[in-house]
């Protein structure tokens, strides 16, 4: 009762008072008529010699135009609404009222031409405000060195994502990005804001350096392997290092404070950063960031407090010399029906001279993204190979002039100490340029699955570039080279066309997982949604791989079938909304006997997952050599 009371009081208030923009007034009304301008058609039809068609269609136009406005006089007068003059509104006709109307005064007026029988439609005359200053050029004093957000120009920048066009579209979306890293400086100014709290998961207070286990504080407190430490017990694999501060680089590329006078743009203004801290020195062990994942995702981690704010997309820069596990998979699937789309680093020529992909981004259902340098060539580091999504901006040394990468940095070479901007390159960094991307699509279209944001962002991407001077990537040929759709993903990573990608319907399907051979399963798509304004006109169901099965429904939004025989089934919903554009999703499920006992215990070695810095850490030198030069520079 009280609820009623309270809207009709609110219904009642001017919008001025309900916290509503008010209407404008209208100068006057833009009116259609019903019956077609006879004489405007016939001179649409009447086309003479050139020359004289100009002359002949302006008299043409004033004759009718004068008419119309004759016309537009008589309905004013006939429908009662005061007339200070008639004119024209492009092809439409136009009613200026003596002075300008707002409220009840304009509604009566467009009441009462819209009733008139010659009247098809009729619009207020307003004035359209000058559009928002567009978000093209952001203001930060860095933003001139990160030519891989730029439009690409196909000349001396091939690989650049376009990101202004991207932006204005949307610059930022509210959406969490987990980065599960050696986590982040939070003292840093240009991530300020843009920060969540995280969690440390690095278990081994050796590798730590933090002087404990776990625990709530996800700041990098440095990742330095000392002479004395190198080629020791745990860091026998490890080179020394000066810390690298690599997980601050990387939330400043995916979200550092943007248009703030200062430093270095972020792909997504609106973004926060989930630090996940999952490494420290020499690297990161494979349960700690296979925690880390389940965490970032939202899932429980036994002993760490519930993640409140669950990650959508979560970037893993990591890689290893090992194929694919069924630890990393099963985690991988967990995470992803969670709703995250993990994106990694296609790895930088790990193992050694070899480019094939390793885990994770040999892993399925992950979205592994290859370095390109700025012309488009891939990257002399990075892995590639079949598994690849595409190919984002990776910075290179090896180009002339250097093309780094720029973003948050610390000075520090052991503990942190001035908050600062550097350069680097490897596919820990072309990575979160896909992370990014997604996380704006996310902001669109919230119901896109991590399937589908992969699909689109495939989708959307550019063509690879190609230079008769070089090779075409290959297992002989894997330093500097040409890409292909078979070795470098679907193509060059293009924010624009991500973002207009994204906007479509989204197919939901109601996961499935493992059942009985015999059992009845229903496809369930309700969930499917349109964005905002549309609605979904159509659904499509067919089967994709395993033994062909009859299906129930296949046009309606729940569809059915009867799995008889053991084996994966995989089927793929298609929905149409009300403006033609598709969506599409699939869903997988096994037809199993249940499997016998398990016996025996895993075996829970310390497998090190050895991160891409291996390779960073190759390059540091030149890169501080580069440094200097780029400083001279700039
Ligand atoms: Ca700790
Ligand atoms: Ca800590
Ligand atoms: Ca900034």
């Amino acid at each position: 009762m009280l609820g009623l009371v309270v809207l009709l009081c609110t219904a009642a208030l001017p919008a001025a008072a309900r916290g509503l923009p008010e209407p404008p007034a209208a100068a006057g009304l833009i009116i259609g008529f019903k019956d077609v301008d006879e004489e405007r058609a016939a001179r649409e039809a009447d086309r003479g010699p050139w020359a004289s068609e100009k002359e002949r269609a302006r008299k043409s136009w004033d004759r009718s135009a004068r008419r119309d406005r004759e016309r537009v006089a008589r309905l004013a007068k006939e429908s009662g609404v005061a007339l200070a003059g008639a004119g024209e509104a492009g092809n439409a006709h136009l009613l200026r009222f003596d002075r300008p109307l707002k409220g009840q005064a304009l509604d009566r007026a467009l009441r009462r031409l819209r009733l008139h029988p010659e009247v098809a439609w009729v619009e207020p005359n307003v004035l359209v405000p000058r559009q928002q200053l567009a978000p093209g050029a952001p203001d930060d004093t860095l933003f001139g060195l990160q030519w891989h957000l730029l439009a690409p120009d196909n000349v001396g920048n091939f690989s650049g994502m376009n990101m202004p066009a991207a932006w204005s579209i949307r610059n930022g979306s509210p959406v969490v990005v987990a980065v599960v890293d050696s986590g982040v400086r939070f003292d840093h100014p240009d991530l300020a804001g843009r920060l969540l709290p995280g969690y440390d998961l690095v278990s081994e207070i050796d590798i730590a350096n933090d002087g404990n286990g776990r625990d709530a504080d996800a700041s990098d407190p440095g990742d330095w392997v000392s002479a004395g430490e190198a080629g020791q017990g745990m860091f026998q694999f490890c080179n020394a290092s000066p810390s690298l501060w690599h997980g601050t680089f990387i939330a400043g590329q995916i979200a550092a404070a943007s248009n703030n006078g200062a430093g270095v743009v972020g792909l997504n203004w609106g973004a926060s950063v989930l630090p996940v801290r999952v490494s420290g020195k020499c690297g990161a062990l494979v349960s700690d960031l296979l925690d880390g994942l389940r965490w970032a995702a939202g899932l429980p981690v036994a002993g760490l407090p519930a993640n409140t704010t669950p990650a959508r997309v979560i970037n893993l820069s990591f890689g290893g010399d090992a194929p694919c596990s069924q630890a990393y998979q099963d985690t991988i699937n967990e995470v992803t029906d969670a709703g995250a789309l993990v994106v990694v680093a296609a790895g930088n020529n790990l193992p050694q001279g070899n480019p094939v992909l390793t885990r994770p981004a040999d892993c399925q259902r992950v979205m592994a993204v290859a370095a390109v340098r700025r012309d488009g060539a891939k990257a002399d580091y990075s892995n590639f190979g079949p598994q690849v999504a595409l190919s984002a901006p990776g910075g290179s040394t090896d180009s002339s002039p250097n093309n780094f990468l720029v973003s948050t940095d610390n000075s520090g070479s052991t503990v942190p100490t001035v908050n600062s901007y550097g350069y680097k390159q490897g596919t820990s960094f072309s990575a979160p340029q896909a992370a990014g991307v997604a996380s704006l699509m996310l902001g669109i279209n919230p119901a896109l699955s991590p399937a589908q944001l992969i699909d689109r962002m495939k989708t959307g991407a550019r063509a690879h570039s190609f230079d008769a001077g070089r090779s075409q990537c290959s297992s002989t040929q894997h330093g500097v080279c040409n890409c292909t759709t078979s070795t470098c993903g679907a193509g060059l990573l293009d924010a624009e066309r991500a973002m207009q990608l994204a906007a479509g319907p989204a197919a939901v399907i109601v996961p499935l997982g493992r059942v009985e051979p015999g059992s009845v399963i229903a496809l369930d798509g309700r969930p499917s949604v349109a964005i905002t304004g549309s609605t979904i006109v159509s659904h499509q169901w067919q089967q994709t791989q395993g033994a062909p099965v009859a299906l129930t429904g296949a046009s309606s939004s729940l569809a059915g079938t009867t799995l008889v025989t053991e084996g994966t089934y995989v089927f793929r919903l298609t929905v149409v909304d009300d403006v033609g554009r598709t969506g599409a999703d699939t869903v997988q499920v096994v037809a199993a006997l249940p499997p016998p006992p398990a016996g025996g215990g895993g075996s829970s070695s310390l497998l090190w997952g050895l991160s891409l810095w291996a390779w960073v850490l190759a390059a540091a030198a030149s890169q501080r050599r580069a440094l200097g030069r780029w400083s001279r520079r700039a």
